[in-house]
């Protein structure tokens, strides 16, 4: 029997091609560019692995497609709603990066707060021998309310972590979670209003774009700050860097834009931001785990028709 054939696109991690290359025939297209098939390999084509983006259209080019495997806990790269009406099964990597991705948000939250990097580069610089101790940090973790913006996998790990460092938690989300003790606000603006940081973690949705915007981070306060570690996507980059810069808030940090990779350069000059390049799940251990479930999915489905992660919107099929 030959062997099915995947397309792999974007940058794909090494791990996918060393556990896939033996079961299956794979394709591969330049990065970068549009993908571009043989009538032949087009429907040849029975699976994808990818990190970024599925249009409708090239799901529609690949008349056997029948499952999609993306890397990455976020699937707005992938027009679901096209695969659903192909009856294209899409899979995604959950839980396996929670714990990273939560670790690093509290790296991320005492960096913003305390100024590490900045302090870090002031000792390499050799300031400290010549001018002194570097500058006291105006803001602190103590005393602070925090407010998850997102409770779901990843944002219970952070506020299970947040828990020992005996801040007061509160949350918003659209429906209010069983189990948890943590306030709970019916709308962003009541959440944003009470607590004075606010760690960004819900899904790209249409419902989520840009809704962290000027009057969220106003009601933030001056001694407000802000994380988000989920998508660009939510947060209003220019009523951010204005909020910044006014003093409306007082600091953010942010592992996720807009528009990656690009970072707007007006960031680079503020001192009150930390900024990571989309690094939150990014360890050899944790995309290693990231890579084995997107392999997983793809053997699950070939060999024996179930897949271990198959996204909330997707048909789950047996073939
Ligand atoms: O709204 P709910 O009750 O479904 O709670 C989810 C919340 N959420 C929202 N909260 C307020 N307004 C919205 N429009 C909204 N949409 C979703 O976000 C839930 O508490 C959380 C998402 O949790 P999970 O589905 O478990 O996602 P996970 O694994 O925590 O990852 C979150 C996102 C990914 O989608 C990537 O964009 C990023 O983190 O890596």
């Amino acid at each position: 029997m030959s062997k099915p054939v995947i397309l792999l696109l974007g940058k794909i991690h090494p791990r996918v091609v060393e556990r896939l290359q033996d079961g299956f025939h794979l394709l591969r297209t330049p990065p970068g560019q549009p993908v571009v098939l043989s009538e032949d390999e087009a429907s040849s084509v029975r699976g994808i692995a990818v990190a970024g983006v599925v249009p409708g259209a090239l799901i529609d080019s690949l008349p056997n497609l029948e499952i999609i495997a993306n890397f990455g806990v976020g699937y707005d790269g992938v027009d679901v709603a096209a695969a659903s009406r192909r009856n294209v099964i899409v899979t995604n990597t959950p839980d396996v990066l929670d714990d990273e991705v939560a670790d690093t948000t509290i790296a991320l939250l005492l960096n913003t707060l305390r100024r590490f990097h900045s302090a870090e580069t002031y000792l390499r610089e050799g300031r400290w021998e010549k001018e002194g101790p570097f500058a006291l940090s105006p803001l602190s973790l103590r005393g602070r309310h925090v407010g998850l913006y997102g409770l779901g996998r990843i944002g219970g790990e952070i506020a299970s972590r947040l828990r020992p460092f005996k801040v007061k938690i509160g949350y918003h989300t659209r429906s209010q979670k069983s189990g948890v003790d943590y306030d709970y606000y019916p709308t962003l603006e009541a959440l944003a209003e009470a607590v004075d940081t606010l760690i960004c973690i819900v899904p790209k949705t249409a419902e989520t774009h840009k809704a962290i915007n000027a009057d969220i981070l106003k009601r933030l306060g001056p001694e407000g700050v802000l994380i988000n570690v989920g998508r660009g996507w939510s947060v209003d980059e220019d009523d951010l860097m204005a909020a910044l810069k006014a003093g409306t808030i007082a600091a953010a940090g942010l592992d996720v834009f807009y528009e990656e990779p690009k970072v707007p350069a007006g960031f680079f000059d503020l001192p009150n931001v930390s900024l990571l390049p989309h690094v939150a799940s990014a360890s050899v251990v944790t995309r290693n785990a990231m890579a084995d479930l997107v392999v997983d999915n793809l053997i699950g489905w070939f060999e024996s028709g179930t897949v271990k992660t198959p996204v909330p919107e997707t048909p789950v099929a047996k073939k």
